[in-house]
């Protein structure tokens, strides 16, 4: 049995989705992070930078913090999305999410949706980084099906959350046409559609 640490933000939803993906049983504790529950002592032993997701797998006694991390570790337990022969590649493309594209977007969360006025410089900054991001990614997948070749990875796992944050990007993903398709075909996914609503709250992925 793995236990989540999960609130619903795209890292949490990384997790979630990975656990659904590869049907290991599983149960969540939520984070409530305006609450502040991510510096509770105890979860702090977990997670010492106070951040979810994180995990314990209560079959080995392991304990796991940072969403690179976690899916590594699930993906190598479970033999899944993970594929031996396209290691180095998934690796490059899992690492650029956890590094650049997850941080970079969530810069442009905060300037741009949560404190508009704040800051024109941060706005105007994480706003262009974003669409390069989206138009990066867009080369990427006009030349590969998924982000690390041809099959889905944990790569794809960890980068689509945060393109499901879409409406607050004011980008218009429609059109980034090869990023629109890679997000709709992921977006249909049995699995993806249940982790991400892993609450059960009624949220349902948003359309390119
Ligand atoms: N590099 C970490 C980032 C985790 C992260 O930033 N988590 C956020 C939610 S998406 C968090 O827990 N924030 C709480 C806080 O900063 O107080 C990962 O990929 O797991």
């Amino acid at each position: 049995m793995i236990e989540l640490f999960y609130a619903s933000t795209p890292n949490g939803r990384k997790i979630s989705i990975m656990l659904e993906e590869i049907k290991f049983e599983y149960k969540i504790t939520e984070i409530n992070l305006s609450k502040g529950d991510q510096f509770n002592s105890d979860f702090r032993k977990i997670s010492p930078f106070s951040k979810i997701p994180a995990i314990t797998d209560h079959e080995s006694n392991i304990s796991i913090f940072e969403s690179g991390a976690i899916l590594i570790y699930l993906a190598e337990k479970s033999g899944k999305f993970y594929n031996k022969n396209d290691r180095v590649l998934i690796n490059q493309w899992l690492i650029a999410q956890v590094a650049y594209v997850g941080p970079l977007l969530g810069q442009h969360h905060q300037f741009h949706h949560y404190t508009p006025g704040k800051s024109k410089w941060g706005e105007e900054r994480y706003f262009r980084i974003a669409k390069t991001i989206y138009k990066d990614l867009d080369e990427r997948l006009e030349k590969s099906k998924f982000l690390a070749g041809n099959e889905y990875s944990i790569a794809d796992i960890a980068t689509f959350p945060w393109i499901a944050r879409h409406p607050i990007h004011d980008i218009g993903l429609k059109k980034f046409k090869n990023l629109s398709r890679w997000y709709e075909k992921i977006s249909k996914r049995e699995a993806v559609i249940k982790g991400y609503d892993c609450l059960k709250t009624g949220e349902t992925i948003p359309h390119a």
